[in-house]
């Protein structure tokens, strides 16, 4: 119960997450009471996700689970033994190991990793300033995420971060969700924005989720075989007469290319190459094809072998029926920050890179980090490896390696912070003032510090200020100050009010009306169309234009591991809360009857998935959701501290999607065994 002279403030979750949630921080007697729904925030209006109602008000908050003191290592790497030191102690000694480094080393050895710890601008992107100033490695964020569908929109688009605005579903006659699974990574928008729209809702997904299972048509395809269930949907779009002859013609290239794979796809041949029955095929193709319609294209998708060639195709219904340009219509990967006018240049600091700096794929991270030669420093912020990476085993022999430097900053000792010679205690979203742009709505939010940092914590942004200080460097752009760059960035989008105004609303909407993607119908592409057939894609190894690709099914008695979201858990965060814990029960591998009855197994029993490169022991659970041939095992569990223990990334031998050095973790395949 609220009491008097407690205080309301107003802030936004910062987690990597499409619906950004206006939260309510009740703050008694100096310290945080309550975290709730802000039920002023016209998306999400007054109720937060089931996993953050749990964890604002729990590990968030908990001081013994929190870091609250710079640690440096005193045991073996891994055993989390630590002793607390001073900041100046801390910052100190990394200043000197790395300038040790520095006298005899290439910069580039020195390697950093950051992801989605917190999205919020400041504390999410400023510290690229001192890596880039630094020359360090930068292990490249999107590539374990959703690089291959980026870098294909952006070759055939000139974009991939303006898509439909949300609101345009008001104009939708189709909504189209593929590949992604809004009940668990985007609550509200499949509680509100879904839930109330007029627009009929197709779900293309391996597991029929809940999304799915609300659906309007649900299409079960096999795990991969996107590419070629886009050809098929297409094939009926033509068939039917439904193609937009004069858009084609005018703002597309190559796509004549195309049509004999077109022609060749009909529901019965892509029925049998997708598992999805012909007349769904038909019936869908017919809904998308008859007016305009959003297609959400989800990351899930282009996680697989050949996610690029996946999303090349599925894209393509945005551009068949001629709708693009109009109310209603396109596709939404995501909105970045520059969909509102932010330049992102400016808040990572490019203009500090020496010589463009090197990048590597998080594919790469674990071989690279296992090499002296090129590996003599790893920094990890925002971003918990051990847990999200692939080749697990591997990655935890290199961050066993004594002779690399390694510092973690993060709010918890995780997994990946055991293995830290420095620990540095990073602030949460709950004790500093920071910028938020949703990258689902075109909205943008502030984040309004509630109470101070706990112990001795710092936002990530002051980390790397002091950091920057230790190591002599002069460049102003390193010290610039949280409000600075706030104004700064506030000045570049349309909004007239100053942070002040921002914080008392929390979420502001940024246009009049809603956008409509592509209207101008022009392309920054190097034809100035959309490119069908794609040259740029071709000189990356790509074929000229996408392909009907199924995957061959897995090695026999194999399953295919679908590792996608828990609905629990934002990736590994949450997983040291002991509530969620307790609702999550034991790590489990989701599977359909059939698949347990053929190898004498039961709900319930210990199993082990087992492939090339290790084991992971879960409880068999049956799920009417999970087709034949499939095991569904979320992602994020943390590990624990033997080399014995892991999640399901110990089966994630790295494989690669066709473009960008992307992760295609859910090509990963395994067999089932009894513990
Ligand atoms: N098998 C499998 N693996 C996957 C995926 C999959 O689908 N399947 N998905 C992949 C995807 S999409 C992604 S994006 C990655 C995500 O992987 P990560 O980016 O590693 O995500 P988290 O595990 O949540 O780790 C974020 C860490 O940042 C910390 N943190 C939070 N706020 C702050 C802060 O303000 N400062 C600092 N310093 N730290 C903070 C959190 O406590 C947490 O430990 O995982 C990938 N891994
Ligand atoms: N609760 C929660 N929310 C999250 C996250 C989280 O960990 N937990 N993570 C956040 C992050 S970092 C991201 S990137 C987003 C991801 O957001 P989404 O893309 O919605 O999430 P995923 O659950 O990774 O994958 C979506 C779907 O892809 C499907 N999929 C797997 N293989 C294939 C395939 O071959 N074809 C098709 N068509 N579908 C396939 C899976 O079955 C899954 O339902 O969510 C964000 N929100
Ligand atoms: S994780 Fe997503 S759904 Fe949950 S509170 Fe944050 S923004 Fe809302
Ligand atoms: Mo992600």
């Amino acid at each position: 119960m609220d009491v008097a002279g407690d205080i309301e403030i107003k802030t936004t979750c910062p987690r990597d997450c499409y619906d950004a949630c206006g939260i309510s921080v009740v703050v008694r007697e100096g310290e945080i009471h309550k975290v709730k729904g802000d039920p002023d925030h016209a998306v999400t209006r007054g109720s937060l996700c089931q996993k953050c109602a749990i964890a604002y008000n729990g590990a968030f908050l908990d001081p013994g689970q929190r870091l609250a003191f710079p640690m440096k290592r005193v045991g073996k790497k891994g055993d989390a033994a630590f002793q607390a030191v001073t900041w100046n102690y801390a910052l100190s000694d990394i200043a000197k190991r790395l300038e040790k480094m520095l006298s005899n080393r290439d910069p580039s050895t020195i390697l950093h990793t950051h992801y989605t710890g917190t999205v919020s601008m400041i504390a999410g992107w400023f510290p690229m300033r001192f890596f880039n100033r630094l020359g360090a490695t930068e292990v490249d964020p999107d590539t374990i995420c959703n690089k291959a569908g980026h870098v294909v929109l952006e070759h055939m688009f000139g974009t991939s971060l303006t898509g439909f605005d949300p609101e345009q579903i008001a104009h939708a006659k189709t909504l189209l969700i593929w590949g992604g699974n809004p009940s668990s990574t985007a609550p509200h928008m499949h509680s509100d924005w879904i839930g109330s729209s007029q627009a009929k809702v197709i779900v293309i997904d391996p597991i029929a989720h809940e999304t799915a299972q609300a659906a309007d048509l649900y299409l079960q395809l096999r795990p991969g075989s996107d590419a070629a269930l886009a050809f098929g949907l297409l094939h009926v779009i033509k068939r039917e007469g439904l193609l937009d002859r004069a858009f084609l013609d005018a703002h597309t290239v190559g796509f004549d290319l195309v049509e004999p794979a077109i022609d060749a796809a009909t529901p019965d041949v892509t029925a049998a190459k997708t598992g999805v029955p012909a007349g769904l095929i038909e019936d869908a193709a017919m809904q998308f094809g008859t007016g305009p319609a959003l297609l959400w294209l989800g990351q899930g998708m282009q996680r697989q072998p050949r996610g690029g060639n996946a999303f090349r195709s599925a894209a393509l219904l945005s551009v068949a029926t001629g709708y693009l340009g109009r109310k209603g219509a396109g596709f939404c990967y995501m909105n970045g920050p520059e969909t509102r006018g932010v330049d992102m240049d400016f808040i990572t600091g490019e203009e500090l890179r020496s010589d463009g700096g090197s990048s590597i794929s998080h594919i790469d991270l674990a071989d690279t980090l296992a090499d002296p030669a090129r590996a003599s420093a790893l920094f990890t912020w925002n971003n918990n490896v051990l847990a999200s990476s692939p080749n697990q085993s591997k990655l935890r022999a290199a961050l066993s390696r004594e002779d690399l430097f390694t510092v973690v900053s993060d709010l918890f000792l995780t997994d990946t912070a055991a293995y830290a010679d420095y620990v540095l205690p990073a602030a949460s979203f709950f004790e500093f003032d920071d910028l938020i742009f949703p990258y689902f709505n075109n909205t943008m939010s502030a984040q309004t510090g509630a109470i101070p940092p706990l112990g001795e914590s710092l936002p990530n942004q002051e980390i790397f200020r002091r950091l920057a200080r230790r190591m002599g460097y002069e460049e102003p752009a390193l010290y610039e100050s949280d409000r600075s760059i706030i104004d700064r960035l506030m000045s570049q989008t349309s909004y007239d009010g100053d942070f002040e105004d921002l914080q008392a609303a929390g979420t502001v909407r940024l246009f009049d009306n809603p956008p409509i993607q592509f209207e101008s119908l022009e392309f920054a592409t190097p034809s100035g169309k959309i490119e069908v057939a794609c040259e740029s894609l071709q000189q990356m190894g790509q074929p000229l234009v996408p392909e009907p690709h199924a995957d061959e099914e897995s090695r026999e008695g194999w399953l295919r591991v679908l590792s996608p979201a828990s609905p629990w858990l934002m990736n590994s965060t949450y997983c040291n809360d002991r509530k969620i814990q307790s609702r999550m029960g034991a790590a489990k591998c989701f599977l359909a009857a059939s698949e347990l009855e053929r190898r004498g197994l039961k709900d319930g029993d210990r199993v082990m998935l087992r492939n090339e490169t290790g084991a992971v022991a879960l409880e068999a659970a049956v799920s009417d959701a999970v087709p034949e041939g499939v095991a569904l095992v979320y992602k994020g569990r943390w590990l624990g501290r033997s080399h014995r223990d892991a999640n399901v990334n110990v089966l994630n031998i790295g494989l690669k999607a066709d473009v960008a050095e992307s992760t295609a973790v859910h090509g990963v395949a395994a067999e089932l065994i009894p513990a």
